[in-house]
């Protein structure tokens, strides 16, 4: 028996329609699993127990307890997975992987999932987790199961990371796989589908209609250095067969009438060919369905002809993300996304009347204050072209991506108690750090309410044509009820409003552990990430990167992973204690 499991998810004050959602690549290697013949039990914290919220750091987390998680691990089970996609997850699986093995000392923990890919060294020194899966992990999970049953050899098994006595061990990365209309769908009758829409974590804007997320393609072919896709999935686009995708949708709308289903690709649209075949086939079939890109698009292959198919197939909301309204903030950061092919993409979707976001990011290290004032002139211009909604985050520093390693090589990051909450910051009206050489927390701040007054207030409203079919407390109003929402800004204010409640609510009970603990959680953290940078780039596994962020855009980062990636190296640790990492020597 193999169990599981989706450890409680966080929430924190913010005006996000990024909320919660369906875990799908859990879901995914529950899947997998069983289709290798084996028993799988799924204990899903948010699933199972939607209502219950415990302060964490400035937050809460939303599910099980993390002592009942472990109550519900069956007896018979030799491995446990658990899934960890966000960093600002990570404290409190480190605790629940601790108590895990508290109760089942002879259980084997493997962790998977984008966060533990970016630091599979730090997740092993800091947790008394015995295995990290990187990357795509449906094939590696098995391999490393039948390693584990036979007793084989897991320096043999692509795609892992495992603890040996002397420190850590990276065994080189499995290849992407090509045949992904092979992959078993998610195995989405372990999840309480009903339980997630009831409580709205649908991911995105709000929908009526049963949500459940699809993807449609695996990885991007873009390099972005703040995004971690080009190190999770390499800088390769793979899509599925088009008509599978919608037999799959056609699928949950039979089965558990769903009817509303965001796309969680990375990059869904590339191929003219692809969606164009897409959406003709859900039109042909007569599905009346509503679907979405909320996780940002790109630009290029969207016309006239891509948008009103868009429409007629039930796409009802998209968002770009060109981040940045400066052609040179976009450089920097290798976006490769040109403003007149956005504009055109973008008047094609509102023709269509496609709901269209923008997802702007102020705060890289290299922006500057000119920089900065370039998205207001971007501002007014995607306000005149229509477009709905936009959404300002504050930059995050995630793990993995280039910019990540520019700022920690060059001591810009600590991997402190901010570090972990800085994530979730970036969408709420203050952020916990600031990258930006001379640009502080406070001007960020007021960055982004100048950002979003001249967007939504009265100059823009009298231009853009969207504005004009209902007022802005309308909207606001009808974001409360609980029929669809037309807008992000609907969802995003309730979301707002509603997290800021619990925020306060959680604050005042007992949180998930003593404020003491939680503080002196980091104290090592930043020490040992700094030691295994180290002696990784005294191995000559990596290199430093260039202290200077604006040299980024100059280097393919496919041959930096690529070496990185095709090594099997060890780096030596002490054994650690992961609430009191002190034992880590330098
Ligand atoms: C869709 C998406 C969302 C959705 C839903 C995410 C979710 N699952 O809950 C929404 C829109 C809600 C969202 C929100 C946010 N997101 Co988001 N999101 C994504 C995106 C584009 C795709 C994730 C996905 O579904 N992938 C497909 C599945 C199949 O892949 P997977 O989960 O990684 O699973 C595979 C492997 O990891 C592995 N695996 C996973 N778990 C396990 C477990 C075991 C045991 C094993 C063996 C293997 C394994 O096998 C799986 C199958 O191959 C990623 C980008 C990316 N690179 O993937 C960002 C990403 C995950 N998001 C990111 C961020 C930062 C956020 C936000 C914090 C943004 C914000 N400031 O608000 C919020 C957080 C919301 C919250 N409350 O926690 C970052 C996370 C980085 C980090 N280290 O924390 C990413 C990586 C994007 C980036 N910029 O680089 N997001
Ligand atoms: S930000 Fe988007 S376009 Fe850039 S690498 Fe990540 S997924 Fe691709």
């Amino acid at each position: 028996m193999i169990c599981l499991i989706r450890p409680p998810a966080v929430e924190s004050f913010r005006f996000a329609t990024t909320s919660i959602t369906l875990p799908i690549g859990i879901a995914y290697i529950a899947a997998a699993i069983e289709e290798s013949g084996r028993d799988v039990f799924v204990i899903d914290a948010v699933g199972k127990r939607p209502k219950i919220r415990v302060g964490y750091f400035k937050g809460y987390l939303v599910g099980m307890d993390l002592d009942e998680i472990v109550d519900h691990i069956p007896p018979e089970s030799k491995i446990v997975g658990v899934t960890v996609v966000f960093t600002h997850e990570w404290p409190a699986v480190v605790r629940l992987v601790e108590l895990i093995k508290k109760a089942h000392p002879d259980v084997r923990v493997v962790l998977g999932g984008e966060h533990v890919t970016a630091m599979p060294e730090f997740s092993l020194a800091t947790s008394l987790a015995d295995f990290v899966v990187m990357g795509e992990g449906e094939e590696t999970v098995i391999e490393l199961l039948d390693t584990i049953e036979n007793e084989g050899d897991i320096l043999d098994v692509t795609g892992i990371a495992f603890r040996t006595s002397g420190g850590v061990h990276v065994n080189p990365r499995r290849a992407r796989r090509t045949d992904i209309d092979s992959i078993p769908r998610p195995a989405w009758h372990h999840f309480d589908l009903k339980s997630y829409h009831a409580h709205r974590f649908v991911g995105g804007m709000y929908s009526e209609k049963l949500t459940v997320p699809i993807l449609a393609t695996r990885g991007c072919p873009y390099q972005c250095t703040y995004c971690a896709s080009p190190e999770m999935w390499s800088p390769r686009w793979i899509p599925r067969d088009p008509i599978l995708v919608v037999d799959e949708i056609q699928s949950y709308v039979e089965d558990y009438e769903a009817g509303n289903f965001p796309f969680q690709d990375l990059t869904a649209i590339i191929q003219k060919d692809w969606i164009v075949t897409f959406c003709t086939e859900i039109i042909n079939r007569g599905l009346k369905i509503t679907w979405l890109l909320p996780t940002g698009t790109r630009s290029e292959a969207i016309d006239r002809e891509v948008a009103e198919l868009l429409r007629d197939s039930g796409m009802v909301s998209m968002a770009y993300a060109p981040e940045s309204g400066s052609e040179t903030t976009r450089r920097l950061i290798k976006k490769r996304m040109k403003t007149e092919t956005l504009f055109e993409s973008i008047r094609a979707a509102n023709a269509s009347r496609l709901n269209v976001a923008i997802f702007l990011v102020i705060g890289f290290p290299h922006d500057s204050r000119e920089s900065l004032e370039e998205n207001i002139a971007f501002i007014d211009h995607i306000a005149r072209e229509g477009v709905k909604d936009l959404s300002v985050g504050f930059y995050m520093a995630l793990p993995g991506t280039e910019l990540f390693h520019t700022l920690f090589d060059s001591g810009k990051i600590r991997l402190d108690r901010a570090y972990f909450r800085h994530i979730l910051d970036s969408s709420s009206l203050l952020p916990s750090q600031s990258y930006t050489e001379n640009i502080g927390v406070l001007d960020l701040a007021m960055c982004k309410l100048k950002m979003f007054l001249r967007f939504y207030g009265p100059r823009n409203r009298r231009h853009n044509k969207r504005f004009h079919e209902s007022s802005l407390l309308s909207e606001i109003v009808n974001g409360l009820n609980i029929k669809s929402h037309q807008s992000r800004l609907q969802t995003a204010l309730r979301n707002g409003m509603g997290s800021a409640w619990i925020t306060l609510a959680c604050s005042l009970k007992a949180g998930w552990i003593r404020r003491s603990e939680e503080h002196r959680m980091f104290d090592d953290w930043d020490r040992i990430y700094g030691f295994i940078r180290k002696a990784k780039v005294t191995g000559d596994v990596v290199q430093r990167f260039p202290s200077d962020s604006r040299e980024l855009h100059k280097r393919n980062i496919i041959h930096v992973l690529r070496s990185e990636q095709t090594q099997s190296y060890e780096v030596k640790l002490q054994p650690l204690n992961p609430i009191n990492c002190d034992c880590v020597t330098d």
